[in-house]
């Protein structure tokens, strides 16, 4: 996403961010079904129809691919070198993951649910289906949906046509893409991509933590202009409003602070009531004096779990979760 895209609530759909392991699959709309087995009672085999038959629920979501930040560390990791753009709010509409789990009877004894999408590659010498799972809890009594449909028009090939799996507060790779079928399971899924990816370590011979929820997270609606090169901002003196948004999987924003000076001193910033719900980015504003010379922004979110944004990136293998604060030059013209 381009940052200055965090300028809109929700992100125009074109402009919010794309990651796609394999390739888009082909789907054939006629005979697509959504299939739920395992350990369940009643095995189901949905269409699309069916499912939006189910009662609608449309939440505006902030997705961050884990691996935003990863072309900041070093020593450099080598995958999808985001610098900070891997992110994006938008509406989601379709139905709760807890209404079909219901409808199909899932056993007492299932621990998680596999999503299997429909894509199909090979990653770490392993073919496979991106698939991932999440346990029963974080789909029962939660905003968990189906999605089949986005900022209002049906889901777009590149945002998992015609159903994906959106897990509000997680980083993206759990929110599973051209689902094809959930799987109640009774001991933990190892694929792929909760066995290899996505777990934070040190060393590769580690067993890792497995990511989950965002953490928090604020950026800058780049300020003034950018030049070709460099990307630095250009800004004329006088009154700047920056602006910007901040958001956090763990909990709720609790607060932004601004710094102009690099990260040596700091103000807080007026963080807004959107009313975009819970599980969008919050934004803010900060009123910046502008006096000619070299400037440093900065900015950093807080929750109300009391977790910060860290100056400085602490390095893992994956290059993972990397929330250390954006710094953005700029020159004042005099
Ligand atoms: N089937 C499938 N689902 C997937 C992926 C994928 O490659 N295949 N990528 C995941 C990752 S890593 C992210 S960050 C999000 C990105 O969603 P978006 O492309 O709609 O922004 O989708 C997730 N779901
Ligand atoms: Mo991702």
């Amino acid at each position: 996403m381009p940052l200055e895209a965090l300028r809109f609530d929700v992100t125009p759909l074109g402009l919010h961010y794309l990651l796609i392991h394999y390739d888009i699959p082909e789907v054939d709309e006629e005979s697509w079904r959504l299939e739920v087995d395992g350990r369940v009672q009643s095995p189901l085999s949905l269409t699309l129809d069916e499912l939006r038959s189910l009662p609608q629920v449309e939440l505006a979501v902030t997705m961050e691919c884990a691996g935003n930040g990863r072309a900041q560390l070093e020593p450099h990791v080598v995958s999808q070198p985001w610098i900070v753009e891997a992110v994006g709010t938008a509406r989601w509409r379709g139905a709760r993951v807890e209404d079909v789990l219901d409808q199909a009877a899932v056993e007492k004894d299932a621990l998680e649910i596999v999503f299997t999408g429909l894509d199909r590659g090979v990653e770490g010498e392993e073919e496979q289906f991106y698939a991932r799972s999440v346990g029963i809890g974080e789909l029962t009594g939660t905003d968990a949906l189906l999605a089949y449909e986005v900022n209002g028009v049906t889901l777009p090939p590149q945002h998992g046509f015609p159903l994906r799996l959106v897990v509000p507060g997680w980083y993206g790779m759990t929110s599973v893409k051209w689902l094809s079928r959930l799987t109640a399971v009774e001991t933990p899924f190892d694929g792929f991509q909760m066995r290899s990816s996505y777990r934070l370590r040190e060393r590769e011979d580690e067993e890792g933590v497995p990511l989950s929820r965002m953490r928090p997270r604020s950026l800058l609606v780049p300020p003034g202009i950018p030049e070709f090169l460099s990307r630095k901002r250009i800004v004329g003196a006088g009154t700047c409003e920056l602006r910007g948004r901040a958001w956090s999987g763990l909990a709720e924003i609790a607060g932004v602070e601004v710094s102009t000076d690099g990260g040596d001193t700091w103000s807080d910033a007026h963080v807004e009531r959107d009313g975009l719900g819970r599980w969008a980015w919050r934004s803010w504003r900060f009123g910046w004096d502008a006096r000619p010379g070299e400037f440093v922004l900065c900015s950093r979110a807080r929750d109300a779990a009391g977790n910060v944004q860290p100056l400085e990136p602490a390095w893992n293998t994956g290059g993972y979760a990397n929330n250390a604060v954006q710094r953005v030059p700029v020159t004042v013209a005099g």
